[in-house]
């Protein structure tokens, strides 16, 4: 489980050896962003020139994390990379297929056995090729990645969105697909867009109800679901070193949620308490010695917006809480409106759960502060309205809490402490309700909230804010509840007030743990099996996917014009289908189930152009397939936000979808359909969105001549005869379109390991 004190080591030289040499050549000063990303280019690459949001870079990170919904997938892949080992450290987190029902305990054991396969494959692979692997119930990957891995000044990739929680230990960590993951245990450079900056200012400090979840949940607000999209977010400021480790792990964290690339912090004092309270004092020490270089220029920091393209002020002193929703995480409410905007839309008031935790907030603080609630709850008298759920984000704060008491008064008020795991973050939540038709509220304290994505009921309004307004929330049974200025009624008819949340930033008698759930790698992996039965549902080889066979694309069908919001829980569904992240065949049952068609409103209901009947997306497009047809999917803005699933690409690949076409695209997505061989275009003119009509076929043109920059030509041939056609988008630069060609990534991987 250690982590790698020789690499840091190298890191923290390149780092300060390449910082310098930048300084000398310019003159100029650096932003922290730019000091990381210059540090991990490959030696390849000519420094610190580069366009801004356009040129497309090389890159060396680190470190590798997955976790096991998308690790199967990405390993799948890298067996056939034919390499006896990762290049790089690369860790596995069983964290996704845990499914909340009972309790921790229950749950986990059924987990471990409905899942045996899957761990077993994951476990196997990772012995032969020279993974750590997390085993379920240790944790969820990011807590877990922030307990033991991350470091300030590294760069890490993992194949889940939200990696960018590491940056709150001041490390540059980004979400990919898994052949982007593949790529770098392969030792292949890893590409990336070089992005643009967005600074934020924090100054002041918190207190009171408001936390570091509020930083982003107005982050949020300000820049949209789009807004950071191709940006990385560098926090600065006095008000930026006031917050605990954790909370800046929360905040980067969420950043997710407004498309950017990843956020990160300078290192300062409360990351090296971290580290220190980590048993990494090792670390704190290497980066005492170059904190210079592990925190943006002083000039930077004194005149920001004239190294940023975007600075974002907040003061932390004057900053509300917020709840955030429902069915959009950038939907941002400070809690003084809240109660207003529930009424005046209709919002179901009565909340009926409230769910803390996550990935994104289950740091010993965050857990202190909603136990202080909670046991104001018991000592005031206070009957706790709504059902009340406690995920912990890994064995280590789990045991720890435990030790402390605090699940202990969690259950006093009636909450239930799931597994370690993600759970009802994912859809992997059985939740009892007794009719699920009605319209009706919960709130969480994690990221996402997108519709169906917790309990998989449309009708389910799913809200985020921190845990302690999550808590006082579900105390209250009652959205409009202003726990800052209103009062409760507590069993002997008395009106009581909640005080202020109080919590504890890192236990002050240590964290313990019995077992973290670590299994280390065989030393030499050669002789290890992995096996995967041809015969499993759960369990697929992969098999290569053609190339593109030389010419433009004609007689292709309009599979569905997705209309709204289409993220890649709308094109790939977790809950029930995340068993069968490893089975490309059957998880494509579930391709854009949940995207609404255009043209009738319903989500799963697309017109068959062969027979002009209505059905399912996937077997509509198996029915072209079937007869050799290709297909178009027509999306709207910011389409594949969300997950870094790259089944929502894969899927389409695999049954025959040719192009994506849409307004825009989220980085991950639209990387994840470039690596798997489809085509990601967008329009040149929006409006050209409502040219495209139920019954048309499309050509592609322009693929004769495929070039980085230049336009292609999309004609629509309408059913009455008559055509549109127009310009289309792309960013394919010269090695993406040597993918596309080839039918994928992989396959030129694949090439290379033939001919050596
Ligand atoms: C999520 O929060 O949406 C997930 C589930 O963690 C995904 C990964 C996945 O789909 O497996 C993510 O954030 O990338
Ligand atoms: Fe798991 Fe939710 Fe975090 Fe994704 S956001 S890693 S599903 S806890």
């Amino acid at each position: 489980m250690a982590f790698d004190l020789d690499m840091i080591k190298q890191v923290y030289d390149r780092l300060s050896s390449r910082i310098n040499a930048a300084t000398q050549a310019t003159g100029k000063p650096l932003t922290l962003t730019e000091k990381i990303l210059y540090s991990h280019l490959t030696e390849g690459e000519a420094q610190n020139a580069y366009q801004r949001g356009t040129d497309y870079v090389d890159f060396a990170p680190d470190r590798v994390a997955m976790q096991d919904a998308t690790a199967q997938m990405a390993l799948l892949q890298f067996m056939q990379a034919g390499r006896p080992q990762v290049a790089v450290p690369s860790t596995v987190h069983c964290d996704h297929l845990i499914q909340a029902k009972i309790g921790a305990t229950e749950d986990l054991s059924t987990a471990k056995d409905v899942n045996s396969e899957v761990y077993d494959f994951l476990s196997s692979v990772s012995d032969k090729y020279g993974l750590g692997f997390w085993k379920p119930g240790a944790g969820i990957i990011h807590q877990v990645v922030l307990e033991n891995y991350a470091f300030p000044g590294g760069m890490m990739i993992g194949t889940d969105s939200h990696t960018p929680n590491a940056g709150g230990l001041g490390m540059i960590a980004i979400g990919v697909g898994g052949a982007d993951a593949c790529d770098v245990m392969a030792g292949l450079p890893w590409e990336l867009k070089f992005p643009k900056l967005i600074g934020v200012h924090l100054t002041g400090k918190l207190s009171g109800w408001s936390s570091a979840k509020d930083v982003i949940l107005k982050v949020a607000g300000i820049l949209t679901v789009k807004g950071g999209t191709g940006a990385i977010v560098e926090y600065f400021g006095e008000g930026a070193r006031s917050l605990s480790a954790t909370g800046k792990g929360t905040i980067c964290n969420m950043g997710a949620e407004i498309g950017a690339t990843t956020s990160v912090f300078g290192y300062d004092e409360k990351i090296a308490d971290y580290l220190r309270g980590t048993q990494r004092a090792e670390i704190a020490d290497l980066a005492d010695a170059i904190k210079q270089h592990l925190t943006g220029d002083d000039e930077v920091y004194a005149a920001p917006e004239q190294y940023f393209d975007q600075v974002i002020e907040i003061n932390l002193s004057e900053l509300e809480p917020h709840v955030n929703g429902p069915f959009t995480p950038d939907l941002a409410w400070p809690i003084s409106k809240f109660a207003t905007a529930v009424k005046e839309n209709g919002w179901p008031a009565e909340l009926e759960v409230g769910l803390i935790g996550s990935c994104t907030n289950s740091s010993y603080e965050d857990i202190t502060r909603a136990a202080s609630l909670a046991k104001q709850a018991i000592d005031k008298k206070l009957k706790t309205k709504a059902e009340y759920t406690v995920t912990p984000g890994s064995e280590l704060v789990r045991y720890t809490v435990e030790r402390d008491g605090y699940l202990d008064t969690f259950e006093q008020i009636g909450g239930v402490v799931l597994a370690n795991a993600c759970g009802p973050c994912i859809g992997q939540w059985a939740r009892h309700t007794s009719d699920p038709t009605r319209k009706n509220s919960i709130i969480t304290s994690f990221n996402r909230n997108f519709a169906k994505r917790n309990d998989g009921n449309p009708n389910t309004h799913a809200f985020v804010a921190s845990p302690e307004i999550v808590t006082a929330l579900a105390i209250a049974g009652d959205l409009t509840f202003n726990p800052l200025t209103d009062t409760l009624t507590n069993i002997n008819g008395e009106q009581v007030k909640l005080d202020e949340p109080m919590g504890i930033e890192l236990p002050i008698k240590g964290f313990a743990v019995e077992d973290a759930g670590y299994q280390a790698p065989a030393e030499d992996g050669s002789e290890v099996e992995v096996k995967v039965d041809p015969a499993s549902s759960r369990l697929q080889l992969l098999a290569p996917f053609a190339a593109w066979e030389g010419t433009d694309l004609k007689g292709l069908r309009l599979l569905i014009k997705a209309r709204g919001k289409c993220t890649t829980d709308h094109i790939s569904m977790a809950g029930p289908w995340l068993k069968f992240r490893g089975h490309l065949d059957n998880i494509s049952n579930n391709m854009l189930i949940g995207a609404i068609n255009y043209f009738n409103n319903t989500p799963d209901s697309v017109k068959n152009q062969l027979n002009g009947e209505y059905g399912p997306v996937p077997a509509t497009q198996r029915d072209y397939k079937a007869n050799g047809i290709g297909s178009v999917v027509v999306g709207d803005e910011n389409y594949g936000e969300g997950s870094s699933r790259e089944h929502a690409a894969m899927e389409p690949r695999h049954l025959g979808v040719r192009a994506i076409l849409v307004k825009s695209f989220a980085r991950i997505h639209e990387t994840n359909l470039k690596k798997q061989g489809m085509l990601a275009i967008t329009f040149n003119d929006n409006a050209d969105y409502e040219k495209v009509q139920e019954d048309d076929t499309f050509e592609i043109n322009g693929l004769t001549e495929f070039a980085p920059g230049k336009q292609l030509t999309v004609v629509l041939n309408h059913a009455d005869g008559t055509q549109d056609s127009f310009p289309v988008n792309h960013t394919y630069n010269a090695q993406q379109i040597e993918w596309f060609k080839a039918g994928g990534a992989l396959n030129i991987i694949r090439k290379q390991m033939h001919a050596d």
